[in-house]
């Protein structure tokens, strides 16, 4: 039996290697993503390490059973039983339990070499499968380990959990301390890990921020919100810009909140138009503008947008994402917004999950600040300003709870 150990970014890249350097009849016998010394990073890729084996004796015992039926080339045949770098078990296994049958089936059971060799492979698989799930981790000192379990429960990128906490190991070790101020530890670590923009709304700059996104996310609530709390408790001047042309009664909504807090409200129902707004509005501190809502999917209602945003370069383009969509949906919304090149992202209805790994997973990869999260239909009261710590604390909540105004 010949083994080899491959280092590579991705499985597509190590089942190249592996058929190149020990035949198509190499099985792969575990795969791991580490970090490397050296190359730590929270934005720096996972290596994959893989261990493929051949064995030569059986290869030969087998090689006439193999050429009786085309079926049995699944056996050996990974190529394609792996999705990137995980291997689809499910798949591999029944294909195996399909071949054993056709084998007595078609009484071929007297090759009792490919059988055995049959139930090995099945063994290497479920061994593969059991590792897998735990193999990120056994290199995580034990508290560790159990806070990566803990941030994957909270729906946290197990790659970022994964390097962050390695990142952190040492320290930890090194500081000794109980259960309760390595916890202290990991939250102090991973708030300052966490993109938030505190100051935004307090500096004196005059601000031009383009609320967009999906429809129902929140946008004209959440304006709604900023404008009475600036205008009212603050007494800052807010304007309100509508290029919300699409939705019949979308721009009455922002007009009744305009005239609660008596603040102007302009419409733009051209770029031509915005432009001339925003000239208009020098003297004012804050101007909102509350963006059409259709769906994200329509790449017209984009382009539409864009040219909107195209008139000042001083407008802040932010992304609005609802948390009761999943990790994969609020990935899927930035990139498909990702044309307007969103500066932050605003966090809506919080009080619409337990789980808060995601307001942290997107906002790292992504590299967007979180400017604000809102956490209930309340005008305006249910709206904060993001605090690094208290994410931080609810991404490590043994049982996953609500959010906490
Ligand atoms: N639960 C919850 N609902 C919210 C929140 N923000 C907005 N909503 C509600 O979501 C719905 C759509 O809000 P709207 O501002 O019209 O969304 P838009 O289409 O993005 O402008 C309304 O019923 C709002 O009251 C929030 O933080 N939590
Ligand atoms: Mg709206």
């Amino acid at each position: 039996m010949k083994i080899k150990k491959y280092e590579v970014y991705d499985m597509k890249e190590a089942l190249k290697m592996i058929k190149r350097d020990l035949g198509p009849d190499a099985v792969i016998l575990s795969s791991r993503k580490i970090v490397k010394n050296g190359s730590f990073g929270l934005f720096s890729k996972p290596v994959i390490e893989v261990t493929a084996a051949v064995d030569y004796q059986a290869k030969r015992e087998s090689k006439s059973a193999n050429k009786q039926n085309a079926d049995q080339k699944e056996i050996y045949d990974f190529k394609g039983n792996f999705q990137q770098h995980e291997p689809n078990f499910t798949q591999n296994d029944d294909n195996l339990d399909k071949v054993t049958e056709l084998i007595n089936n078609l009484g071929l059971n007297r090759f009792e070499s490919l059988i055995n060799d049959v139930g090995d492979i099945k063994k290497q698989i479920n061994e593969m499968k059991s590792a897998f799930s735990s193999n990120m981790v056994v290199d995580l000192d034990s508290p560790l380990k159990e806070y990566y379990q803990l941030m994957l429960k909270n729906e946290m990128d197990d790659v970022i959990a994964y390097k962050f906490l390695k990142k952190i190991e040492k320290r930890v070790a090194a500081a000794g301390g109980g259960k309760l101020q390595i916890k202290n530890m990991i939250i102090q670590f991973l708030a300052e890990v966490i993109p938030v923009e505190k100051d935004y709304f307090s500096s004196l700059k005059q601000k031009v921020v383009a609320f967009v996104g999906p429809t129902g996310v929140g946008k004209t609530t959440t304006i709604a919100k900023l404008a009475a709390n600036l205008s009212l408790k603050l007494k800052k001047k807010v304007c309100l810009i509508s290029i919300d042309t699409f939705r019949i009664g979308a721009v009455e909504q922002l007009r009744t909140y305009a005239e609660i807090v008596d603040v102007p409200l302009f419409v733009a129902s051209t770029p031509e138009e915005l432009k001339n707004i925003i000239a208009k509005c020098r003297e004012y501190d804050y101007i909102f503008m509350d963006s059409m809502g259709r769906s994200q999917y329509d790449e017209n209602q984009i382009s539409e947008l864009n040219a909107f945003m195209d008139v000042s370069p001083f407008i802040s383009v932010v992304l609005v994402l609802s948390m009761s969509c999943n990790h994969m949906e609020l990935f899927d919304t930035f990139d498909r917004y990702s044309r307007l090149k969103p500066e932050y992202v605003i966090f809506s209805k919080l009080d619409e999950t337990k789980y808060f790994g995601p307001m942290v997973n997107l906002p790292v990869i992504k590299r967007a600040p979180i400017l604000l999260l809102t956490n209930g239909q309340n005008v305006p009261e249910d709206m904060e300003i993001p605090d690094g710590k208290k994410i931080a604390k609810s991404i490590l909540n043994e049982i996953p709870t609500v959010w906490r105004s």
